[in-house]
């Protein structure tokens, strides 16, 4: 199953450990499209890469048009991720948000009050890795 990852790239990258974690676990099993999401030094990679904004654009919403779920790590807020998520909704795809509460960032009410997205509150990998798993399965 192809996987969209998503999780806050511009929007702060505090959480980058935690992304590469979640991708790692989701690709013992499935295929990530979005493994750069997980990449520690992104900004310089972006640099030496030479992608216009309009390249990163066109192709993650390809990438998101052909993924069977989405998995996103809400807990650092991100323009484009609030951006992925609206689209993957439009487009009927499984959702599912990982929050953790403990953060001094409360979730939108946009995703948490959409009834189209499963959102779990968690602390750890470890605590989350169940629903994570059973999400998937639900959507094989
Ligand atoms: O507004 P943000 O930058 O926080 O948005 C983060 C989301 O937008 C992620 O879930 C990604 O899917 C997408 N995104 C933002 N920047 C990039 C990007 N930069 N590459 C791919 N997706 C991106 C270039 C990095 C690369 C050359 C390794």
């Amino acid at each position: 199953m192809d996987i969209f990852f998503s999780g806050s790239i511009r929007g702060g990258r505090d959480d980058v450990d935690l992304y590469a974690a979640l991708i790692d676990r989701l690709e013992a099993t499935d295929t990530v499209l979005t493994e750069h999401v997980g990449t520690t030094d992104i900004e310089a990679v972006e640099q030496e890469g030479g992608l216009t904004d309009g390249d990163i654009h066109e192709q993650d919403v390809a990438w998101l048009e052909q993924a069977d779920v989405v998995v996103a790590e809400v807990t650092t807020p991100s323009l484009g991720v609030g951006y992925e998520l609206g689209r993957a909704v439009a487009w009927e795809k499984p959702v599912h948000c990982l929050y953790r509460p403990e953060s001094t960032h409360d979730l939108s009410a946009m995703i948490r009050g959409n009834d189209a997205v499963t959102v779990t509150e968690y602390d750890s990998l470890e605590e989350v890795e169940p629903e994570l798993e059973d999400f998937l399965e639900r959507h094989r």
